[in-house]
């Protein structure tokens, strides 16, 4: 018996236990544990039926996803059908008792079982698509045999869990346990001794017709190409569960195992590994242990009650931590409260919070205009508008009117940390927690670590974004951060094109087809033309005169377009948002194009997406070599999380290796000849282009040095 799999017994009935920390991932061992267990349940007379449990904080993860890497290297691929086989046909009864997860093969090796019992507080599902794959022990065939077609399509393409209650209401589990799961399990086990035990391979009622189910995987195959753009494996689930209602079991399980393997074998779900991968690696800070103490957090203060101001404090509220929000006026607190309680609704209309849950947040949330009750937070987060005079005056408040120990954090997107730090007594408590907008919705928050932030304050504050439901990254202090630092270059890449002969429209599409959520200047008219108008004003004077500088959103911002909160920008806007192009833009653009002298030509999309992605690249680049980013994953999470980036393709960094660095080098290469020092290549990319390295090396190398 593998020593990650034991078996017990409690009189009659057989525990076998599942013990591979952290989440009973069903590595090497574990499958051959599992089937050694019950051919002993079923050689020892003396046992009537076996209840399979995992040992610590859940049930099973799934399989080892560490080892997705060497299949797809071997080509080979051990199957768990054997192992489910075994278990469905074994003469005793099986009970799979669930607590934490049974995700994956976890619900798979569950749904092999003859029953299930759980936790109330479990979870099952397939996330598999959530990787780039599709389930592959034949969750797609017993899944929808269980639960019928169109939940196992909704579960399996939309890759979310469903609650151990609903699973209860669907048929998947038999018994809800409360208190003791192992008690329950044992107890309802002497029930089931001596019944049949039931195959789900051989449950085909829920499976109906092709003519009943041909409507669902139609409006699935919709769904998914609106919702998850781009992405193949949620189509291949379909496929899958289709077959299966065409097939027998064994034949759709050969499909199933033939659109596994495809989708392992794909990018994307390299691309969607590197990406569950990256999310746990950027909450490591190579000079921070793990036992670094945190500070308390438990009572919260924000700054500034505006659009930023007032998520944030919802973030606080929505995590249970009571906060102040404060706003120089009634007047300007009476509208922050008013926006913030607009959201709520907003939020209960979509079903996504109950009403209760609102009056709850609400009640955490206490507007002030003034410090007094400031000596007792344990954090503040200032979000005042974006200028540094105003930011200094802050935080000289906050240094008088907090106590010793507090967290002083600052929302800003651009500015520097340590100029702020250097108005108060303690820079070591002086962070950035950049929040993006809507920060109620935005998963990223950039943690900016100044130069004296205590590595207290910094393990406090990556701890606190997941309490939060938000990724942290922690970054350096240069300007823009690492997010808006790379943005401003793409953006700058988007508006050149149009200057050189690229309408409007075909930028947008070009990077929207490529799979981003919305195109950079769609993006710019969202965000608001003159925050960044603002920005260039201010560094004006770092520009280096006879380098190309973009024109057209200056100018349109002279004439006050400002993008939707103007109804004009780059794009016409109606009172619901909607765009629309407009002709007077282009024809200004191609005007002051002339005027500057500026050749115009066809643009292919090709050449638009490699503008705008190399030069979010090549910035990323430099970031990396100057020490902003601890690793480039850390910039794939950032624009996955934070700027729309497709997760299929793993981030900007990762989306350069799988393009080969010597292509991207070669083509920032070109791009420095046709257009200027502003494309010179970083020096990172050049020497890993050249000794054929990727930017993953880069990051192992990083591990390794740490
Ligand atoms: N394989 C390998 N390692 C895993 C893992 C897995 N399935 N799940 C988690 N880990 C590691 C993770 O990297 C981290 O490591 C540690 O465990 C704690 O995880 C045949 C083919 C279960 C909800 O997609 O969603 O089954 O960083 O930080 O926040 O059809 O982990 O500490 O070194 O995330 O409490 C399908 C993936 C696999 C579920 C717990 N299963 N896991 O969240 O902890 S494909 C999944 C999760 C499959 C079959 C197919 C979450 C969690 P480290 P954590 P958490």
């Amino acid at each position: 018996m593998s020593n990650l799999v034991r078996i017990s017994k409690e009189n009659d009935i057989a525990v076998i236990t599942i013990d591979n920390p952290p989440v009973n991932a069903l590595s090497p061992g574990v499958p051959e544990g599992l089937a050694a267990a019950i051919d002993e349940l079923n050689r020892d007379a003396t046992i009537k039926a076996a209840i399979v449990i995992g040992a610590g904080r859940t049930f099973v993860a799934g399989a080892d996803i560490k080892e997705f890497g060497k299949m797809v290297a071997t080509g080979r691929r051990g199957s768990l059908l054997p192992l489910l086989r075994k278990i469905e046909d074994s003469a005793k009864p099986v009970v799979m008792a669930i607590h934490g997860q049974a995700f994956g093969g976890g619900l798979e090796l569950a749904m092999a079982g003859h029953y299930r019992v759980a936790s109330p507080t479990a979870q099952v599902g397939q996330p598999e698509v959530n990787l780039g794959i599709i389930p592959g022990a034949a969750g797609t065939q017993r899944l929808p045999r269980l639960v019928g077609v169109a939940k196992a399509v909704e579960m399996c393409t939309s890759g979310k869990p469903v609650s151990a209650r609903e699973a209860a209401v669907l048929g998947l589990i038999d018994k809800l346990i409360d208190g003791d799961l192992l008690t329950g399990a044992l107890s309802f086990a002497r029930e089931i001794a001596d019944k049949p035990a039931p195959k789900a391979r051989e449950r085909s009622q829920k499976l109906g017709t092709a003519e009943e189910s041909a409507p669902i995987f139609a409006a699935a195959r919709d769904n998914v190409r609106k919702k998850q753009r781009g992405m193949k494996a949620p189509l291949a689930a379909i496929d899958a569960i289709e077959a299966g209602t065409r097939m027998s079991f064994e034949e759709g399980c050969e499909a199933e195992a033939k659109l596994f393997t495809e989708c392992l074998l794909s990018d994307q779900s390299k691309a969607l590994i590197h990406v569950f991968f990256g999310e746990r690696e950027v909450a490591k800070i190579p000079d921070i242990p793990k036992e670094t103490p945190m500070l308390p957090v438990n009572r919260v203060a924000v700054v500034g009650s505006g659009t930023m101001g007032g998520g944030i404090a919802m973030v606080f509220a929505n995590a249970g931590i009571p906060v102040l929000l404060k706003d120089v006026g009634q007047a300007a607190l009476d509208l922050g409260m008013g926006k913030i309680r607009k959201n709520y609704a907003s939020s209960v209309q979509r079903g996504r919070f109950t009403q209760a849950f609102v009056d709850e947040r609400l009640a955490l949330i206490s507007p002030v205009h003034n410090y007094d009750a400031f000596s007792d937070v344990d954090m503040v987060v200032e979000a005042v508008f974006e200028g540094m005079a105003l930011k200094k005056t802050v935080f000289e408040d906050l240094d008088r009117a907090c106590r010793p120990g507090a967290i002083l954090a600052s929302n800003t997107s651009t500015l520097n940390i340590d100029e702020i730090a250097s108005v108060t007594s303690r820079p070591e408590t002086v962070i950035g927690t950049h929040f993006f907008s809507p920060a109620n919705v935005m998963r990223l928050l950039e943690i900016v670590r100044g130069k004296k932030s205590s590595r207290e304050v910094i393990a406090t504050c990556m701890q606190l974004s997941k309490k939060l439901g938000k990724i942290g990254v922690l970054v350096g202090n240069c300007r823009g951060f690492v997010g808006n630092r790379m943005f401003g270059p793409y953006r700058r890449e988007a508006q050149f094109l149009v200057e050189e002969g690229a309408a409007i429209e075909a930028v947008d599409q070009a990077l929207v087809d490529f799979g981003n959520a919305m195109g950079p200047l769609a993006t710019g008219d969202l965000a608001g033309l003159d925050v960044g108008w603002r920005i260039r004003k201010e560094y004006r004077h770092t520009e280096k005169p006879g380098v190309r500088q973009p024109f057209a959103e200056d100018r349109l911002c002279e004439m006050g377009r400002y993008g939707q909160k103007t109804q004009k920008g780059w794009y016409l806007y109606d009172e619901n948002r909607r765009s629309s192009p407009d002709p007077e833009v282009t024809a200004l653009v191609r005007k002051w194009s002339a005027e500057a002298g500026t050749p115009q030509r066809q643009i292919s999309s090709d050449e638009i997406v490699e503008r705008c992605v190399y030069a979010l690249v090549n910035e990323g680049a430099r970031i990396l070599e100057e020490g902003y980013a601890l690793r480039a994953v850390d910039i794939d999470i950032i624009y996955l999380n934070g700027y729309g980036f497709p997760a299929y393709r793993g981030g900007p960094m990762w989306y350069a290796d799988t393009v080969g660095l010597p292509k991207v080098y070669q083509r920032i290469c070109d791009f420095e000849r046709q257009h200027g020092e502003l494309w010179a290549p970083a020096p990172l990319l050049k020497r890993l282009a050249e000794a054929g390295k990727t930017f993953a090396d880069f990051d192992k190398e990083q591990v390794a040095a740490a």
